[in-house]
């Protein structure tokens, strides 16, 4: 035990990315695999996704053409998988040759990243591969891709051109889940591995920077010696170790001894993480609303008012976390009008609020039903999604003194310092529908101040 922590030491101060791992790749019971970096190193390393707070998901395959559900709209075998009935199935032939006719000629990658810029989102994560199997690049390891396609076109290379020429930082989701390919699952699973490896190889090596790795879990019944995690994740390390990973890759080890690592951040599924400023982390949620899922491009559902999705956003900011706001373009490549209406207008408002979520950290105040905070140096962000039913909004006090207060989107209020706390006021006129933001200026930092549960919501008098 002690060599391997010597060993990783060694590794940290020559600043190698690297993995400490056993003789066979897989590590002895009970010891941890460490990526060779300090705490500082991947603080460093993972500050421009934790300041960005705001990216764009991407699900997209010929599962479009059908409008169901991706993946998971594929009747057939599920390998691993138990889950029952996600909102309908279409017939395997049917699907499995859906692809023959994807034929997207509206697909304009420069559109999409123009799009996700204009709706203040600072990256963006395609399915290279969804757990159906089918590639969205020109792979040399499957014919199931869409290389074979009548569109024929490397949808990746030009989502991944776009972002490098625009300056969106550029991430790959990717299932180990592959319900299609015939090694997946069978014997050790080793093969399938081994072609898992390549693909990570020419997605690493081909499409430039890689920013974000995501990696959705495994399925049911995968055991601990299925994958060969140590080995998969030094290849990664060893082509791009900038790269930020999500948690999922290592979930299985994480459950199982010996744990390799955590992946760089948590990723709550459809449900909003609550604050966490110890650990880096990202809600992942669709914009539509629809039975069984709600990825990929679904006409039988309902995108969220604008409303929700701005207090989405800002439920991630002010509980410290991320927000990856999933969109499903349809069989012709294009974002519908419905999904890119409703990302304008958070844009919008972004462009106006901004200061108060990108580059900020969450807290000193947990959020609530009031709302919650944010900040930045002397600034406290006050983002109010309800207030008091009558007099101002009360939060507990902290050790600065309040120097200023503005509206963000303009008009007048008032905030107040007291012995027992900070009182904000605004009339109606100068509040808005979705989220008023108030900035609180002090004196001194306000970053040193752990964060501190609000006053009990009765004490608030919320409607
Ligand atoms: O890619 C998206 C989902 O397809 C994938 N992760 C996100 C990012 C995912 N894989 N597994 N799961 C989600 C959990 C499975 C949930 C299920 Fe269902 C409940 C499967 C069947 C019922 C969701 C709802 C999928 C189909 C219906």
């Amino acid at each position: 035990m002690l060599k391997v922590l010597l060993a990783v030491a060694v590794l940290a101060s020559q600043g190698a990315p690297s993995v400490a791992a056993g003789a066979e790749g897989v590590l002895p019971k009970g010891v941890v695999a460490k990526v060779g970096e300090t705490p500082a190193q991947r603080e460093a390393r993972t500050a421009w996704w934790r300041e960005a707070r705001y990216g764009m998901f991407i699900h997209w395959d010929m599962s479009s053409m059908a409008g169901t559900e991706i993946s998971w709209s594929r009747k057939g075998s599920k390998p691993l998988d138990n889950h029952g009935d996600p909102a309908g199935y279409i017939e395997d032939p049917a699907y499995d040759n859906l692809y023959k006719n994807f034929n997207p000629t509206n697909y304009d990658a420069k559109a999409w990243v123009k799009l996700a810029k204009a709706a203040g989102m600072k990256y963006l994560v395609f399915t290279a591969k969804h757990h159906g199997g089918f590639c969205m690049w020109d792979t040399k390891f499957t014919d199931y891709s869409i290389r074979n396609t009548p569109f024929k076109r490397d949808v990746l290379k030009e989502l991944a051109d776009a972002c490098h020429a625009e300056g969106l930082r550029f991430g790959i989701y990717y299932s180990p889940r592959d319900w299609h390919h015939p090694d997946y699952g069978v014997g050790d699973n080793s093969k399938y591995v081994a072609y898992m490896d390549g693909q990570m190889r020419e997605l690493l090596t081909n499409y430039g920077t890689v920013d974000v790795l995501w990696f959705d879990s495994y399925g049911k019944g995968d055991a601990l010696n299925f994958w060969r995690i140590p080995e998969t994740w030094a290849l990664i390390k060893s082509l791009q170790p900038q790269v930020v990973i999500n948690n999922r890759l290592a979930a299985l080890s994480a459950t199982n001894n010996p744990p390799l690592s955590r992946g760089d951040y948590n990723t709550p599924e459809q449900k909003l993480g609550i604050y966490q400023d110890t650990r880096l982390w990202e809600s992942c949620m669709t914009i539509v609303d629809v039975r069984g899922g709600g990825w990929s491009y679904r006409p039988d559902g309902k995108v969220k008012p604008f409303g929700e999705t701005v207090r989405m956003l800002v439920s991630c900011a002010t509980g410290d976390g991320n927000l990856l706001l999933d969109v499903g373009p349809d069989a012709t490549g294009v974002i519908p009008a419905d999904q890119s209406d409703c990302l304008l207008k958070v844009g919008e408002w972004l462009k106006q609020n901004g200061e108060s979520v990108y580059g900020t950290r969450g807290g000193p105040f947990k959020p609530g039903a009031y709302g919650g905070t944010t900040r930045r140096d002397k600034t406290i962000y006050v983002h109010v999604f309800n207030w008091p039913e009558s007099g101002p909004l009360k939060l507990p006090n902290v050790a600065a003194k309040l120097v200023g207060a503005r509206l963000l989107a303009g008009g007048k209020g008032d905030a107040a310092q007291t012995e027992s706390g900070l009182e904000i006021s605004v009339p109606e006129i100068s509040r808005q529908k979705a989220v008023t933001v108030i900035a609180l200026e002090f004196d001194s930092d306000v970053m040193k101040f752990p964060a501190a549960v609000t006053a009990p919501l009765a004490a608030l008098e919320l409607k």
